[in-house]
């Protein structure tokens, strides 16, 4: 690197790490402590705690592992700490007051740590963390809207666009190899080593599947069928006992929209009613690739809380994929029929606990980003993972088939 592209390099990162950081406290205006506090999910810590944690692996890992200093807040230890406490205990949380000194006296400290530090030696841990706050932000818009439900058809569209594209094509993805994966600097540890991957030729909608497509399983009574279910599924409906997904608004003004809140089970229920199967998360990839010139992602897909709720799955002609996919990047993540598991060559970082630990073939790969997902954390290669029985990810997906 030359001294000129090291400090457009600190530059950009110093920005990325203002820019995230106003974003993540916007999520915050206004709130009340009951919000602050509230854990709507026994599943999913309450959103004050996750802004102090996103302060506590920004402390733990800029300003003990890189610069050495002595733990700022070890009273924050055990609380923040993703291995501390069960999440129940997690809802006796210091006011956010506090929480918010506790992430500006980290923050001027790595700032003054990154206004000096060797580029070259901790970018990768830098984007990390820029990774790391956004996936919380993430699951904070997350959990924000569990504390929402029931929806009642809140904010609808005034009326549904009429689609004036054809929302059950598939595309054929000619056989052949692609590099599955991402060695780059702001990859995760997950995300490489890239591989090449040969795939025979497959069909794969064009669009996520919208809420009109799904309504017409509901209401051929797919909830009640086995016929549908895996094994696993139907167990697993058995217990549960939904007829519907989590987030859904009834009102036909959504229909256009994608169908979102839905576990990995009900995803592969639909598949099947339908004739198709779930992609594999290298068919997903495969044909979600851009080109390298496309331009400005947040103009082309819907991200980064802009809008605020999901958009019609044809609404961003702009952010088609290089086969021509629709929504692969924002809007709802999407189900992948693969299970979550390391690529050749893969080496943990920054700890085992970020990915390694859930290479156990009980966790589904998802792929794409939401409405809520910030733009650093959009690209094909990106993986996200969650047990097939979660539903309060804001997760659709689309189907694929090997021949029509
Ligand atoms: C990628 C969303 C599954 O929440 O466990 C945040 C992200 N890892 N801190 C998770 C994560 C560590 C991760 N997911
Ligand atoms: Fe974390």
């Amino acid at each position: 690197l030359s001294k000129l592209s090291i400090s457009s390099v600190r530059e950009d990162i110093i920005l990325v790490f203002i820019e995230c950081r106003k974003k993540t406290l916007t999520l915050f205006e206004g709130m009340d402590r009951q919000t602050f506090c509230h854990q709507p999910h026994p599943d999913f810590s309450p959103v004050g705690w996750h802004l102090g944690h996103i302060a506590y692996i920004e402390s733990l890992w800029l300003l003990e592992h890189i610069a050495g200093l002595p733990c700022l807040f070890p009273q924050y230890c055990q609380l923040f700490a993703a291995d501390g406490l069960p999440k129940a205990k997690r809802v006796e949380l210091p006011d956010l007051g506090e929480i918010l000194n506790y992430l500006d006296t980290v923050r001027s400290k790595a700032l003054d740590i990154l206004k000096v530090a060797d580029v070259e030696q901790h970018e990768r841990l830098w984007r990390f963390l820029i990774q790391h706050e956004s996936q919380h932000c993430e699951i904070i818009s997350m959990v924000l809207e569990l504390t929402k439900l029931p929806l009642n058809n809140l904010h609808p569209d005034a009326v549904s666009p009429a689609a004036p594209h054809n929302l059950e094509e598939m595309i054929q993805i000619p056989a052949g190899e692609f590099e599955q994966g991402n060695n780059s600097i702001e990859a995760l540890d997950n995300e490489s080593l890239a591989h090449k991957v040969y795939l025979d030729t497959y069909y794969i909608d064009r669009y996520p599947v919208t809420c009109r497509q799904y309504r017409a399983f509901m209401e051929a009574g797919g909830y009640q069928n086995p016929q549908w279910w895996s094994k696993a599924g139907w167990d697993w409906l058995q217990t549960e006992q939904v007829t519907q997904p989590l987030y859904w608004q009834g009102n036909i003004t959504w229909d256009n929209h994608p169908v979102w809140g839905v576990s990995w089970y009900e995803a592969e229920a639909y598949s099947r009613f339908i004739g198709k199967r779930l992609p594999t998360e290298a068919e997903w990839e495969k044909a979600a690739r851009r080109n390298p010139q496309t331009t400005v992602i947040t103009e082309n897909c819907n991200c980064d809380r802009l809008i605020g709720k999901t958009t019609p799955v044809d609404a961003y002609p702009g952010g088609q994929s290089a086969y021509g996919l629709y929504d692969t990047l924002g809007n709802v993540w999407e189900w992948t029929d693969s299970w979550f598991d390391s690529y050749p060559g893969f080496k943990s970082y920054p700890y085992t606990g970020y990915s390694q630990v859930y290479f156990d073939q009980k966790h589904r790969v998802l792929k794409g980003g939401s409405w809520t997902t910030r733009p650093w954390v959009l690209r094909p290669s990106f993986r996200n993972w969650y047990y097939p029985s979660v539903r309060q990810v804001f997760t659709g997906f689309r189907c694929a088939v090997s021949n029509i």
